[in-house]
C-alpha cells in the first residue's frame, strides 16, 4: 500500500508543528506549503534530517506550488495571518477570507478527493468559506477547535484534581470564541460528570467556574505569555488526532467545527459539535440533548458565528 499525502497550506508555527507530529507518527509523506518561498523548503529539510534520528521513512518535502498537493489524502490548512496590534477582528476576516479563496482553488483543482481540516481564523466562518471556495462535499471539510478547546479543558481539569490526564474526558460545544461553551455536566473524570465531582465536594463551584473561563480564555493566555504568535503545539496536536481518526478509519467521536445542516436546528453553519470522523470524513453529526442554560449558551455561540458568516458573505457573496 502506498504512503498516505498530507499537504500542509502554511508552514508557520503550527505547520512546522503539524508536519513534525505527522512524521513521527508515521502517517505518511508531507508537503509543506507557503507563499513565503523558502520556509516551507527550509523547514522540510530540516524536518528531514531529523528522519534518520527519529527513523521515520515518511518524505518531507516544500513547496510554494499548488501542483504539489496533488493526491493528498489529507489537506491541513492553517494558512492567513493573525491578529496584530491595530487590527479589528473584520481586519483578519477579509485577509483570511480572500487567503481561503486562493486556497480553495488551489485544493479543487489539485486535490479535490482530499478530506480538509481547517484551522485558519476566525475558524468558524473560515472552514465555512473554504468548503464553499472549494466546494468539496461538507463532509469532507472540517474546522479543527473543539478538539483543543477541550484539550485545554482537560488539562485544567486534571491539573485541579491531581489525577491521570488519562482519565479526564472533557467536552466542548459551540464556535471557537468567547462564546464557546464547555459542557460540565458531559465532562468526566473515570465517568464521573464534573458536575457530580463538584456535589462530592471534590471541586468546589467556584473552581469549576474558573476552569471554564480559563478554558473559554485558553488563546489569549497563550497570546499574551508569548507576546507574538498564538499558540501552536495544542493545536497541531489536535488537528493531527483528527488526520489520523480520518486515513486509520477510526472512528472517533471529536468536537469539531463541521457543516450543519438541519441538526440542532441550524442550517448552512459550521459550529463546534461531536462528530464520527472515519475514512468518509464526518461520518455522522451527534446531537447530545441540551438543558436550558446549556442550549441557550449553544444558540448564542451559534450567533455569533453566524454574524461573522454573514459578514465574509457580504464581503465576498459566496
Ligand atoms: O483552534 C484553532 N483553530 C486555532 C487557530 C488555534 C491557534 C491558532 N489558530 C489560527 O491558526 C491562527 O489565528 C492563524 O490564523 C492560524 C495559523 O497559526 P500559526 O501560528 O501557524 O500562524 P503563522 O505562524 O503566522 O503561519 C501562517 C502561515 C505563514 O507562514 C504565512 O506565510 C502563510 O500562513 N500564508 C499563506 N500560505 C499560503 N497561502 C497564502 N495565501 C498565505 N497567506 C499567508
Amino acid at each position: 500500500m502506498a504512503r498516505k499525502k498530507i499537504a500542509l497550506i502554511g508552514s508557520g508555527q503550527i505547520g512546522g508543528t503539524l508536519a513534525h507530529l505527522a512524521a513521527l507518527k508515521d502517517l505518511g509523506d508531507v508537503v509543506l506549503f507557503d507563499i513565503v518561498d523558502g520556509v516551507p523548503q527550509g523547514k522540510a529539510l530540516d524536518l528531514s534530517q531529523s528522519a534518520p534520528v527519529e527513523g521515520f521513512d515518511g518524505k518531507i518535502t516544500g513547496t510554494s506550488e499548488y501542483k504539489d498537493l496533488a493526491g493528498a489524502d489529507v489537506i491541513i490548512v492553517t494558512a492567513g495571518v493573525p491578529r496584530k496590534p491595530g487590527m479589528s477582528r473584520d481586519d483578519l476576516l477579509e485577509i483570511n477570507l480572500k487567503v481561503m479563496g486562493q486556497v480553495g482553488a488551489g485544493i479543487a483543482k489539485y486535490a479535490p478527493n482530499a478530506f480538509v481540516i481547517c484551522i485558519t481564523n476566525p475558524l468558524d466562518a473560515m472552514v465555512w468559506a473554504l468548503q464553499k471556495f472549494s466546494g468539496l462535499p461538507s463532509n469532507k471539510v472540517i474546522g479543527m477547535a473543539g478538539v483543543l478547546d477541550s484539550s485545554r479543558f482537560c488539562h485544567f481539569i486534571a491539573d485541579e484534581l491531581n489525577v491521570s490526564i488519562e482519565d479526564v474526558n472533557a467536552f466542548v460545544m459551540g464556535g471557537h470564541g468567547d462564546t464557546m461553551v464547555p459542557l460540565p455536566r458531559y465532562s468526566t473524570v473515570a465517568g464521573i460528570p464534573l458536575t457530580d465531582i463538584v456535589k462530592m465536594g471534590w471541586m468546589s463551584k467556584d473552581k469549576l467556574d474558573e476552569i471554564i473561563q480559563r478554558t473559554r480564555d485558553g488563546g489569549a493566555e497563550i497570546v499574551g505569555l508569548l507576546k507574538t504568535g498564538s499558540a501552536f503545539y495544542a493545536p497541531a496536536a489536535s488537528a493531527i488526532s483528527m488526520a489520523e481518526s480520518y486515513l486509520k478509519d477510526k472512528k472517533r467521536v471529536l468536537p469539531a467545527a463541521a457543516f450543519l445542516s438541519g441538526e440542532y436546528g441550524v442550517r448552512d453553519t459550521y459550529v463546534g459539535v461531536p462528530v464520527v470522523i472515519g475514512a468518509d470524513g464526518v461520518e455522522k453529526v451527534i446531537e447530545i440533548s441540551l438543558n436550558s442554560a446549556e442550549q441557550k449558551a449553544f444558540d448564542k455561540s451559534v450567533s455569533a458565528v453566524e454574524g461573522l458568516i454573514e459578514a465574509c458573505k457580504k464581503i465576498a457573496p459566496a
